[in-house]
């Protein structure tokens, strides 16, 4: 028992620590972490982007998997075609044959196809299932599409809800690091190695929260929640894009995520609250370069 009692007051110690350390560096940029990797698109790029998550290796990797089966059985297919239209072309093999029955060649065409099913089932089905639980998350964020910008809700930080707007291209500012169609002014931001559930859902029309390097691809539906989850094990920027065609700037919905250390997450939540008591009424001013809602088209209604 007393060990127990020792150990709780450690980790509570150890919270404690965190945060305080995070906080006592008054000033410092609690997003600051979230530069030193950042995980965007590039020109040329063919492949999917690094993976930034479990979900993502996993998809990768059954991507490989099942195409390099694909390429297999192309590769024996067509070496089988080439064989029959040298074999048995009519100048060849002048007098066809009647044959119309095998039992071993019926055998092999249907055991072999009905091998590789089951292989690639198995991992498909598994996967599916790994994507589905969203269960026992340290934090859920409410996102929902707008045309034409996305709006994020903490559900676990009251009054912790903002909209995050694209940079129009003659604002952007790359020695901020700032990416053109990509950048936004207040991003997503998110602890690393938790996991974290999104409540998807939209405000008007169809959109998409579509996260490439993330594994995520959910519909954001107007009037219906559809859920799913990450985990980002290393701090960093992440990106990603509306995918459904919703209206004329569809195009200028980006999303980007900011992933730091949970004593960071914790100390920005606590500025962003901050801000939002000072600008009550207001939607709240995080820790972000831009004036609040300086690109907005559309005033959202809390
Ligand atoms: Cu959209």
């Amino acid at each position: 028992m007393k060990r127990v009692i020792w150990a709780f007051v450690a980790v509570v110690a150890g919270f404690l620590a965190g945060v305080h350390g995070a906080a006592a560096q008054a000033g410092a940029d609690p997003l600051a972490a979230a530069s030193q990797y950042v995980n965007a698109p590039h020109n040329w790029q063919w492949w999917f982007p690094e993976a930034g998550s479990p979900m993502q290796a996993r998809i990768d990797w059954l991507m490989q998997y099942v195409l390099w089966i694909m390429a297999a059985v192309v590769g024996f297919v067509g070496v089988l075609m080439v064989y029959v239209f040298v074999k048995f072309n009519a100048r060849a093999h002048p007098v066809p044959g009647h044959l119309t029955h095998n039992t071993l060649v019926e055998v092999v065409w249907l055991v072999i196809p009905t091998i590789l099913l089951a292989i690639i089932i198995v991992p498909s089905i598994s996967l599916i299932y790994y994507e589905a639980d969203d269960s026992n998350p340290y934090m859920t964020v409410t996102v929902t599409g707008h045309q034409w910008y996305w709006e994020y809700n903490y559900q676990a930080v009251p009054g912790l809800d903002y909209t995050s707007y694209m940079i129009p291209d003659d604002k952007i500012d790359p020695t901020q690091g700032e990416i053109r169609r990509l950048s936004v002014d207040h991003p997503l931001v998110l602890p690393i190695g938790e996991k974290i559930k999104f409540n998807i859902t939209s405000g008007d029309v169809l959109h998409g929260f579509y996260l490439p390097s993330l594994g995520v691809q959910r519909y954001a539906i107007p009037g219906t929640v559809v859920t799913s989850w990450t985990l980002i094990p290393k701090a960093g920027t992440y990106f990603g894009q509306c995918n459904q065609i919703c209206g004329i700037n569809h195009d200028a919905m980006p999303i980007e995520i900011k992933a730091v250390p949970l004593a960071d997450y914790l100390a920005w939540t606590k500025m962003a609250q901050q801000d939002y008591t000072m600008n009550s009424g207001a939607p709240p001013v995080f820790s972000s370069p831009r004036a609040v809602n300086e690109y907005a088209d559309v005033s959202v209604t809390k």
